[in-house]
């Protein structure tokens, strides 16, 4: 209960509001502090040590230049004279190689199809603004930023159909930019 109801919220507290924390109080607030430093050491350990981190490497690319790799390795694998020939059937690479997959609005470019336990070198980047690469169900996530060739080395492990959301707001569309990797 309030000792002096009247004071309103805007009001300043009185001079004596501060009591210094006792009993449980003070033990939650060193376990809290503690906590902090802990977290505050795992930061940069994390940045080094784990599976969480990406293989590291990331190109400057223009947004053409990587459209048009993206192009050339979906002709390169499918044999079709042009894009708009081959449509949106999935690209089958023979492991192990570069793969590309372009992020812009409001899609994910091409459909890869991979085999499991094969490596690949996934080349991703987006052609417009920032989008949010996040594998499902696995929640793998990775941003994908304009002007940067994101080279992931990856191992598909178990065949499945894996929808590729973005998880970074890019605009009106973002809630339907969803594309997908099959694993087989
Ligand atoms: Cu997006």
């Amino acid at each position: 209960m309030m000792s002096q109801p009247s004071r309103s919220s805007i009001e300043c507290p009185a001079p004596d509001w501060f009591k210094v924390p006792t009993g449980n109080e003070r033990i939650w607030i060193g376990l809290a502090l503690c906590w902090c430093m802990v977290m505050s050491l795992m930061m940069p350990y994390w940045h080094f040590k784990g599976k969480q981190n990406s293989s590291g490497e990331s190109y400057s690319v223009k947004p053409a230049d990587f459209t048009k790799r993206t192009e050339k390795f979906i002709l390169a694998n499918t044999g079709a004279e042009s894009l708009l020939e081959e449509g949106l059937a999935p690209i089958v690479p023979a492991p192990p190689g570069d793969v590309y997959l372009i992020a812009k609005q409001y899609f994910w470019f091409p459909i890869l199809k991979l085999r499991a336990g094969e490596v690949y070198r996934l080349h991703i980047s987006s052609v417009d603004f920032q989008h949010g690469f996040s594998l499902q169900p696995i929640n793998m996530n990775f941003q994908v930023v304009p002007g940067f060739d994101h080279v992931l080395t990856i191992t598909p492990q178990a065949p499945g159909t894996y929808p590729i959301v973005c998880n970074e707001f890019c605009g009106i569309g973002h809630q339907n930019m969803v594309g997908k990797i099959i694993v087989e």
